[in-house]
C-alpha cells in the first residue's frame, strides 16, 4: 500500500474531522492509498503542537507555504477559514499537490473559478468537503431518484436551522467566531448552511436555474473580536430563496442562526409523481419514503433503518441494524477520495462541482439585494461527475 502524506491546514472543527477521517479511514476501508498524517500547520505553535500530539501528526508548520513547498507532502487539506482557501488551494495545485478543501469552495464564485482553474491547469486530484452527501441515507436517496422511483419530479423543499447567534453580545471575528465576519466568511448562511442544502440539491435534482431571495440581518452590529470596537455586521442572519431547477421542478430553502430551539436541523424533502423522500439530520441513519404505487391498503411512509449491509457504504461497519454518525461521513469522504486519487482522478463534489454552488450562493445574494428573480450563471460542466 502506497503512503499518501497529509499537511492539514487548521485545528478547529473542520481540522478535528477531517483528522478523524484520515486516522479511521484505513482501518474500515481497504484503499491503494495509507494516509499518514504529516503535519499540522497553524499560526500558533503551542496550540499547533497540542493539536500535532492528539491526533498524531508527525510535524508542526506556521507558515502554509512552506508546508505547500515541502516535498514530504502529497496532499494539502485545507481546513482554515474561507479567506485562506484560494489563496492555498492555488499554491497548492500549482505546487502540483492533490488538494482537498473545507466547504464552501470560495468565498464567492470568482475567488471559487481561480481555483478550478488552477487545479484543472495542474490536473491534481481535488474534493470539496461537503460531507451530508455521504450519509448513507443520503447517498441512498441518490440512488432512489437515480433509478427514476419517483418519477418526474415537481418539488424540492431544503432547511438548515440553528439559534447560535440569537444573543445580541456574541461578538464577530476571531477564532470559533470568523463566521460572523463578513471579510473572512464571504457571507453567513448562504455560504456556511445553505451552501450545504444547495450541493445536496443540486447532486440530487440537478442544475438550478434562477432564484428570488431574501435575507436579513437581525443584529445590525457587534464587537469585533479583533479591534475591540463595535462593528457593522456585513453577514446575512438569514436567507430564504424559490428556485426553479433546469428539470422544471420548484423549490424553497430557507436558512438560518436565529431559529429558537434549532440547534442543526438540516433536512430535505423531494416530491415527484410516484413517491416522495424526506429526510432528517438529526435522524440521520433513517430515510422516509413514499411511493403511491404500492398496494392501496398498505401504502404509506416508509421509514427505512439505513443500517444494512447493502445500504452504502454500511458494509464496512458493524452488523446490520447499527448506526453511524455525523464523523462518519467525513470517513466516507476520505475513504472516496483516497480511492480516486490512487487513479489519478478527483472525487466529488470537485472543486467545479463546488463551484456551481458557489454560483448559486452569488445569485442568491445578488437576489436578495436586488429584490428581484435572478438567473445563475450557466458554464461549461468539463469533468463533472455525477457519481460518487
Ligand atoms: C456552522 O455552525 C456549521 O458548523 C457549518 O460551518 C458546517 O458546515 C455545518 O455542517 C454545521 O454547522
Amino acid at each position: 500500500m502506497k503512503k499518501l502524506s497529509i499537511g492539514t491546514i487548521g485545528y478547529g472543527f473542520m481540522g478535528r474531522a477531517h483528522s478523524n477521517a484520515f486516522r479511521r479511514v484505513p482501518n474500515f476501508f481497504d484503499l491503494p492509498y495509507r494516509p499518514v498524517l504529516k503535519t499540522i500547520c497553524a499560526r500558533n505553535p503551542d496550540r499547533a503542537r497540542a493539536f500535532a500530539a492528539q491526533w498524531g501528526y508527525e510535524s508542526v508548520e506556521t507558515d502554509w507555504r512552506l508546508m505547500v513547498a515541502s516535498p514530504e507532502i502529497d496532499l494539502i487539506d485545507i481546513a482554515s477559514p474561507n479567506d485562506t482557501h484560494a489563496e492555498i488551494a492555488i499554491a497548492a495545485a500549482k505546487a502540483g499537490k492533490m488538494v482537498m478543501c473545507e466547504k464552501p469552495l470560495g468565498r464567492n464564485a470568482a475567488e471559487g473559478e481561480a481555483m478550478v482553474q488552477a487545479v484543472e491547469a495542474a490536473g491534481v486530484p481535488n474534493m470539496v468537503w461537503y460531507n451530508y452527501r455521504r450519509i448513507p441515507a443520503v447517498t441512498l436517496a441518490k440512488d432512489l431518484v437515480a433509478e427514476g422511483r419517483l418519477g418526474r419530479i415537481f418539488h424540492y423543499r431544503a432547511k438548515f436551522l440553528q439559534d447560535w447567534t440569537i444573543s445580541a453580545e456574541l461578538p464577530q471575528g476571531g477564532e470559533g467566531l470568523w463566521r460572523l465576519d463578513l471579510n473572512v466568511a464571504g457571507s453567513g448562511v448562504t455560504g456556511d448552511l445553505l451552501a450545504h442544502c444547495i450541493d445536496t440539491a443540486m447532486w440530487l435534482n440537478g442544475p438550478i436555474d434562477e432564484v428570488s431571495a431574501v435575507t436579513e440581518t437581525f443584529i445590525k452590529q457587534r464587537k469585533h473580536n479583533l479591534t475591540g470596537k463595535v462593528e457593522p455586521v456585513g453577514i446575512d442572519d438569514a436567507s430564504l430563496f424559490l428556485a426553479r431547477f433546469q428539470n422544471g421542478s420548484l423549490a424553497t430553502f430557507e436558512a438560518t442562526r436565529y431559529a429558537r430551539g434549532h440547534k442543526a436541523l438540516y433536512t430535505f424533502e423531494i416530491n415527484g409523481e410516484h413517491a416522495s423522500i424526506m429526510w432528517d439530520l438529526h435522524d440521520l441513519h433513517r430515510l422516509e419514503y413514499f411511493d403511491h404505487r404500492d398496494e392501496g391498503h398498505l401504502r404509506g411512509w416508509r421509514s427505512l433503518h439505513v443500517t444494512d449491509r447493502e445500504h452504502p457504504y454500511m458494509a464496512h461497519w458493524w452488523v446490520p441494524g447499527l448506526q453511524i454518525g455525523y464523523e462518519h461521513s467525513f470517513v466516507h469522504q476520505a475513504a472516496d477520495f483516497l480511492a480516486a486519487a490512487a487513479a489519478g482522478e478527483s472525487a466529488a463534489p470537485t472543486f467545479r462541482d463546488a463551484l456551481a454552488t458557489d454560483d448559486v450562493t452569488d445569485a442568491v445574494l445578488a437576489s436578495a439585494a436586488q429584490r428581484q428573480w435572478v438567473k445563475v450563471r450557466a458554464r461549461q460542466s468539463r469533468a463533472r461527475r455525477e457519481a460518487i
